[in-house]
């Protein structure tokens, strides 16, 4: 059996080695992708970005488990550079704990874990191609708060949840600072502790200061950790698809990530072809002149892309 086909039936060993090569630049993952690439645009991408501790895994594999139940297929993502093995072992504990089976309807992959040759933003956008591929229904996808990660989930995913907990007063001030642009749906988790009216009423007097027409993004208050108002979320997150739909702005959504796939595969192309001209002997030695002055680096990187579009 080829990959192709294994992905296309969901089979979560050929996914993983799919991600695996992506995340290595293996060139079998560049040609895997072009050749599923117009089985995908099914899948709706959902974005979960918060600060650590938040409770982003918990509420997600609440969400899995609540889709799941619905009988879709729910692939996760979860993006965590800045605690490259505890993330993805504790929301797979978490998937353990709540019950739901890791093998066909819910599928979990944490990135990042390896070094990503190429970027993290490039191998997300990829690995979420083919978790499309596979079939699955829904995408989530766990970041990091905006700004600290490299991957800014508003590139990859048509719904951007933001997850706020109590007495995270830096991220009331992020907020402030445009986070709150991001957002389609802000939640305040961790409701089973003191204070989260507080922080809900922060927030309600931040987004109201930009309240427009169209989309207004509610606030809810969940408890992740007591399974209290995540169907609400999941219901917000299917009105705003809907509000997507109906205005047209999904295709123009697509539109963004089409272009911002393409990118990616540009700079990789570019950075291939800088690397091959940077290793030649003619290079070399005008390296050389950088470094014993003779000649600027601005000079010789000229001289480098006019050899790239001579196409030599
Ligand atoms: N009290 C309470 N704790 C929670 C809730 N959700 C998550 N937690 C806890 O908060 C900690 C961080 O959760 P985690 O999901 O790993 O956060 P992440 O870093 O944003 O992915 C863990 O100890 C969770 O058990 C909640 O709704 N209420
Ligand atoms: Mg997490």
């Amino acid at each position: 059996m080829d990959v192709q086909s294994d992905i296309r039936t969901g089979d979560t060993r050929a996914i993983a080695r799919a991600i695996t090569w992506i995340e290595n630049a293996d060139a079998r993952g560049a040609a895997l992708v072009h050749d599923i690439y117009r089985q995908t645009g099914r899948a709706y991408i959902v974005g979960i970005t918060g600060s650590p501790g938040s409770g982003k895994s918990t509420l997600i594999a609440r969400m899995a488990a609540l889709l799941a139940a619905g009988g879709a297929k729910v692939g996760i993502l979860a993006v965590d550079p800045s605690s490259p093995f505890s993330g993805g072992a504790l929301l797979g504990d978490r998937i353990r704990m709540f019950d739901i089976s890791l093998t066909h309807d819910v599928y979990m992959r944490s990135m990042g874990t390896r070094g990503s040759l190429g970027g993290l933003n490039r191998s997300t956008r990829m690995a979420t191609r083919i978790l499309d591929a596979a079939g699955f229904d829904w995408i989530l996808i766990e970041t990091v708060g905006a700004g600290q990660s490299e991957v800014d989930v508003h590139d990859v995913a048509y719904t951007t949840v933001v997850v706020l907990a109590p007495g995270m007063g830096d991220d009331i001030q992020a907020m402030k600072a445009g986070i709150m642009e991001i957002g389609d749906a802000f939640v305040i988790n961790k409701a089973d502790r003191e204070g989260a009216d507080r922080t809900l009423n922060q927030v309600e007097s931040i987004l109201h200061l930009s309240a427009a027409e169209g989309w207004n993004p509610p606030v809810l208050k969940v408890s992740a950790e007591q399974n209290a108002g995540v169907d609400e979320l999941v219901a917000v997150i299917a009105r705003h698809r809907v509000h997507l739909e109906e205005d047209g702005e999904l295709d123009r959504i697509k539109v963004r990530m089409a272009r911002l796939d393409v990118v990616e595969i540009l700079k990789e192309r570019l950075t291939d072809t800088m690397n091959t001209e940077l290793e030649r002997a003619a290079t070399q030695a005008e390296l050389e002149k950088v470094a014993t002055r003779e000649t600027d680096p601005y000079t010789v990187a000229d001289m480098i892309v006019d050899k790239i579009w001579r196409g030599r």
